[in-house]
């Protein structure tokens, strides 16, 4: 089919984002999806090769999966492993490409943007080792993207998704597998299984909010049928094409049924959530929220009280705008840590590589080298397995975590939907003052170091520029501003503020009363107000 290059296709942070109706054009997809293909085409092509597929079940999900299967067989794939109902979460397709050694694997989704038809679509690809395409193949989807001319099709009849089980395609076998057997299984074979449904049986109490998205039918297969856990236990369990008009974001803000059940009287043991395609999680326990950041740490503290991890771990990585407690856990243990530009593919080298095992970012994703993807449900089930070890409340946990290493108190703000050009301006100013900050005063401390942090891979030695702008203070206060590469309107600011409170009698203040001084150096450092129009953040975390 003749086509012609479409502007804009370049991935961000997570693979190509728009609206439903970018998406719905003529040819936008297809020609997205050629430019993938034309990437990633191995010199001999893709005979004997198998792609997985599947997707958070979003509005648009199941027609572009039909498109997808026909460009695969007209690619020359010789087989696609399709997630019944072309569903799979994000984690579950890592591991699938991981088990079934596939090529590698595209799934749809955009994660925790809402959906529906006025809503979002993304579509990502993620590599043999199951993770998502690093840099360099993302910009060559977009390179490929700007001279595209034709596109392959094969012309025939939508493929029946909804029965398990190999169909012809052309040349190819679709082959229809279940979106969660594989994932369960992975699962049992990292956490002691029979030991959490002792937990179970003994009267524990987990309330699990899939939001309407993709992990519900993965949460009940676990939690409720495999650990015994009572009916009930997953709340918001059955996936929607619009996520029943919520955003799929697991955070005090979207979740806040979950936050006002977990903060009330009657609250379970532990209240967790997962996100559109279930990579992220939100863990709040009886009466506390748990930063992801501060989880990132106390999962790495503990994760050698389940199977897995018990011989510990050889590295933790973290984002650079998460948080610095891991980095206390790092150093007590005696392992490396590895500070990385925003976004899971920067993990996947490091993975690969050995160097880590268990990693982190900020805005609640965790995950360890049992897959290439952030995990939602992982860290739900490493969570119940150090309560299980434990025998303490999560709050307890904190507590003593805190007690422990110190608190790193932190929070980010983010102006949403912000003018992109305005944005721009904010970062360019902000950037170009940065040389002149080292010495001057913020929120009543002296700036130790400014600058824009840039990545050097150390295994494959690829360098990221431009990844945030960081303003480091004496007592190691921080002070970060990136934009968003997940929006599909307008700019989204994100403001990172952190704080390290070594003084036990410090330890339990609210969080934004402790960053106060910081929140407000923050914001005048760069001129928010004056440049956005905007005299408060959307959404604070
Ligand atoms: C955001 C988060 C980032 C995360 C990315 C994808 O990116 O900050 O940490 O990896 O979303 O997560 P950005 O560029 O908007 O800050 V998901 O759950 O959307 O796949
Ligand atoms: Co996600």
């Amino acid at each position: 089919m003749l086509t012609q290059p479409i502007s804009g296709m370049k991935p961000g942070t997570s693979g190509l984002r728009k609206k439903v109706t970018d998406f719905q054009r003529p040819h936008y997809l297809a020609n997205f999806v050629q430019s993938i293909f034309n990437a990633v085409r191995p010199a001999d092509g893709f005979a004997g090769k198998t792609l997985v597929l599947g997707g958070d079940g979003r509005f648009f999900n199941a027609e572009a999966a039909q498109l997808i299967l026909k460009m695969a067989a007209a690619n020359g794939f010789a087989r696609v492993l399709v997630g019944q109902g072309a569903i799979l979460s994000t984690p579950a397709a890592s591991c699938v490409i991981r088990r079934h050694g596939a090529f590698g694997g595209i799934i749809l989704s955009a994660s925790h943007n809402p959906g529906g038809p006025e809503g979002d679509f993304g579509i990502k690809f993620n590599a043999a080792n199951g993770g998502p395409a690093p840099e360099a193949m993302t910009e060559a989807m977009y390179a490929a993207s700007q001279t595209l001319t034709e596109y392959h099709v094969l012309e025939a009849p939508d493929v029946d998704l909804t029965r398990l089980g190999p169909t012809a395609l052309g040349a190819m076998t679709v082959e229809v597998i279940s979106p969660v057997d594989d994932y369960v299984a992975l699962m049992a074979s990292l956490f002691d299984f029979p030991a959490l449904r002792a937990l179970f049986a003994g009267g524990f109490r987990l309330r699990f909010d899939a939001m309407h998205a993709v992990t519900g039918p993965y949460a009940r297969a676990i939690f409720e049928e495999a650990l015994g856990a009572p009916a009930g236990t997953v709340m918001n369990g059955t996936p929607l094409p619009d996520f029943g008009g919520h955003h799929p974001d697991p955070n005090l803000v979207h979740a806040h049924e979950l936050l006002a059940l977990m903060m009330g009287p009657d609250a379970p043991d532990l209240g967790a959530a997962s996100d559109g395609d279930g990579d992220r999680n939100l863990i709040i326990g009886r009466g506390i929220f748990i930063s992801p950041s501060d989880s990132l740490a106390m999962l790495a503290a503990n994760a050698h009280l389940a199977p897995a991890y018990a011989q510990g771990i050889s590295g933790i990585a973290r984002s650079m705008p998460t948080s610095g407690a891991a980095d206390r856990v790092a150093a007590a243990l005696g392992v490396p840590v590895y500070e990385t530009p925003t976004g899971w593919k920067f993990f996947g080298n490091l993975l690969d590589a050995g160097r880590v095992t268990i990693c982190g970012e900020e805005s609640a994703g965790t995950g360890s080298h049992h897959v290439r993807e952030k995990d939602g449900i992982w860290a739900v089930l490493l969570w119940l397995s150090i309560l299980a070890r434990r025998g303490q409340s999560v709050q307890q946990i904190a507590q003593e975590h805190w007690f422990t290493y110190g608190r790193n108190y932190y929070t980010r703000h983010d102006y949403e939907e912000i003018d992109a050009a305005a944005a721009a301006q904010l970062m360019a100013g902000l950037r170009a003052r940065l040389p002149a900050l080292p010495g001057a005063t913020v929120a009543g401390r002296l700036v130790a170091t400014a600058d824009d942090f840039s990545y050097l891979d150390p295994v494959d030695g690829s360098q990221s520029k431009q990844q945030g702008l960081r303003v480091v203070l004496a007592d190691g206060s921080r002070i970060v501003y990136r934009l968003s590469g997940t929006g599909t309107a307008g700019a989204t600011l994100r403001v990172y503020i952190e704080q390290y409170e070594p003084d036990a009698a410090r330890l339990d203040l609210p969080v934004q009363e402790a960053l106060a001084p910081l929140i407000a150096a923050a914001e005048s450092l760069a001129d928010i107000r004056a440049l956005t129009g905007r005299t408060e953040p959307s959404v604070i975390t």
